[in-house]
C-alpha cells in the first residue's frame, strides 16, 4: 500500500485523517516514523504554515508526505484565533485556557459566527499541491461534550445543535473541515495514481 507520512505531532489529527482515508493509503505519523521534530509554524496564513510543515519533513526524509494547518476563525474577533489557534492563550497553556480566552472575548457578543478552516499541503514526487476545506458554525456559550479535541467543545456546526465534542467521529466527519479537505486530497491521489500507472 502507498505510504504517506503525515507531518504532524497532533495524534488527534492522525486518528481523524485515518478514519477518512481508511486502507486506501498507509498514513504514517511522525511518531510512527520515529521522527521527533517540533515543526515551525511561523507564518500568518494556514497555507504558508502547512507548506512549511510538509517541506520540512520532505526535505528531511525525501518521502511523499502531507501536513495540514487548521484554524478556528470567528467573525466578531476579525478571524481570531486563526493561525494562532494552537497557542491562543500563550505558549505552554492548556486547551481549557484557549477555550476560556475565546469565551471571555466573546462574552456578551451577539455575533458568534465561526468557521474551522483546514489547508492540506501534499508533497508528492517533489511537487506541492494544496487542498482546503471549511466548516461554518458558531461558538456556544459554554463548553459541552467530552469527545474530539481542541475547540470541539465550543464549536456547533451549521445543521446541528450539538458541539463537535458531543458527536462521534463519524458524525463530526459529516460536517468537518478536515473531512472536506481530505476528500479533495483523496480525489487528487486517485487521479494521480491512475496517471502514473497508465
Ligand atoms: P501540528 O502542527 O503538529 O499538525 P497542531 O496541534 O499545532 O499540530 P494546528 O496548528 O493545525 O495543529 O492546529 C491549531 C489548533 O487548532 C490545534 O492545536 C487544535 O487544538 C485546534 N484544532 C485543529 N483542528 C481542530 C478540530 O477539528 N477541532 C477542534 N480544534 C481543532
Amino acid at each position: 500500500m502507498n505510504k504517506l507520512i503525515f507531518a504532524t505531532n497532533n495524534e488527534n489529527k492522525v486518528a481523524e485523517i485515518k478514519s477518512i482515508i481508511g486502507d486506501l493509503f498507509n498514513v504514517v505519523s511522525l511518531k510512527d516514523s520515529g521522527i521527533e521534530k517540533d515543526i515551525p509554524e511561523p507564518h500568518e496564513t494556514l497555507e504558508e504554515n502547512a507548506s512549511e510543515k510538509s517541506w520540512t519533513i520532505y526535505n528531511l526524509t525525501g518521502e511523499n508526505c502531507f501536513s495540514e494547518d487548521t484554524g478556528l476563525e470567528t467573525e466578531a474577533l476579525n478571524g481570531e484565533p486563526g493561525v494562532k489557534s494552537a497557542r491562543y492563550a500563550g505558549e505552554g497553556r492548556s486547551f481549557t485556557d484557549n477555550i476560556q480566552k475565546l469565551l471571555t472575548l466573546l462574552n456578551g457578543v451577539e455575533n458568534r459566527k465561526a468557521r474551522f478552516r483546514t489547508v492540506i499541503s501534499l508533497i508528492i514526487d517533489g511537487q506541492e499541491h494544496l487542498f482546503s476545506g471549511s466548516c461554518e458554525g458558531h461558538i456556544g456559550l459554554e463548553p459541552k461534550g467530552e469527545k474530539g479535541f481542541g475547540y470541539d467543545p465550543v464549536f456547533i456546526p451549521v445543521g446541528d445543535t450539538r458541539t463537535f465534542a458531543e458527536m462521534s467521529l463519524e458524525d463530526k466527519n459529516i460536517y468537518s473541515h478536515r473531512k472536506k479537505a481530505t476528500a479533495q486530497l483523496l480525489s487528487f491521489l486517485s487521479q494521480y495514481g491512475k496517471k502514473m500507472y497508465q
